[in-house]
């Protein structure tokens, strides 16, 4: 009876040892000047950002102060898309080009040298009435459309808050795109166009600092493309123990059980 005690002790600290420190979780979410995150869940592009914690939760996320209050940029990537979405305090949705336009325009350093943004770099906008644009620098440093449109968004209106939502392929094979491996750093800077085409038009870029027009990228920020977790180690929702995890497990207590067996023999 005692070796059987041992036994069941034994196998509680192996199972304990094993729960509790092989498996470790990916910590994804961080705000600041470096956007580095992966969802398993991808959003739905529906022009509302739904909060908190929710299709977004995953996201690398930063807040700043805009003309007309706060905004705040939302980033993250799953297998094959990179999601940015924006929170943008605005009085009105303008929503009509050559008059008034809201658009959120993303621009890419995907070279990431931090050097000029010019001939080949790639750039997307969305614009309020679910206007998309997918783009690039053209052999005159002007931006010319893609043949390929590679970009999916919505726009959407809540309280005072302009609601952009958009999705861009990691690798769309279209060489007027940014063509991203997992772990690959690629250079960005967002620019808010508020009203374009009226008399009160603003832009705001984020970084801070940067302008929209100057072509230096040695301060943009960074986008960092995060690889899926490998089957083996994503956990579905706590459900059950991951396949290989499950494998140490059984190894484990088949280990312990031979050696209570031992222990047994020893003293019969
Ligand atoms: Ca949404
Ligand atoms: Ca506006
Ligand atoms: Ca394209
Ligand atoms: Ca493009």
């Amino acid at each position: 009876m005692k070796s059987m005690n041992f036994i069941g002790f034994f196998l509680l600290l192996i199972t304990a040892l094993f729960t509790s420190s092989i498996w470790t979780v990916p910590v994804n979410a961080h705000s600041g000047d470096v956007f580095e995150a992966y969802t398993s869940v991808p959003p739905t592009i529906d022009g509302v950002i739904d909060e908190p914690g929710r299709e977004w939760g995953a996201a690398s996320t930063v807040t700043f102060t805009m003309p007309e209050g706060d905004a705040t940029i939302y980033v993250m990537n799953d297998r094959r898309f990179l999601y940015i979405a924006a929170k943008v305090s605005d009085n009105s949705l303008d929503e009509v080009v050559n008059v008034g336009l809201d658009i959120l325009t993303i621009d890419f350093d995907v070279r990431h040298d931090g050097e000029q943004f010019n001939v080949g770099e790639d750039t997307i906008s969305l614009g309020a009435r679910n206007r998309v644009g997918d783009g690039f620098v053209g052999p005159g440093l002007d931006i010319l459309d893609d043949q390929q449109v590679d970009v999916d968004g919505m726009v959407g209106r809540i309280g005072n808050y302009n609601h952009f939502e958009l999705l861009h392929p990691l690798d769309s094979g279209d060489a007027n795109d940014i063509a991203a491996a997992y772990g690959s750093t690629i250079g960005a800077r967002f620019i808010f166009f508020d009203e374009s085409g009226s008399d009160k038009r603003s832009i705001t870029v984020y970084p801070q600092g940067v302008s929209a027009q100057d072509a230096d990228q040695s301060n943009w920020v960074d986008i960092v493309i995060v690889a899926p977790p490998d089957d083996g180690s994503e956990s579905s929702g706590g459900s059950g123990l991951p396949v290989t995890e499950i494998g140490i497990v059984v190894v484990a207590v088949g280990w312990a059980a031979y050696i209570g067996w031992m222990i047994r023999k020893r003293r019969s």
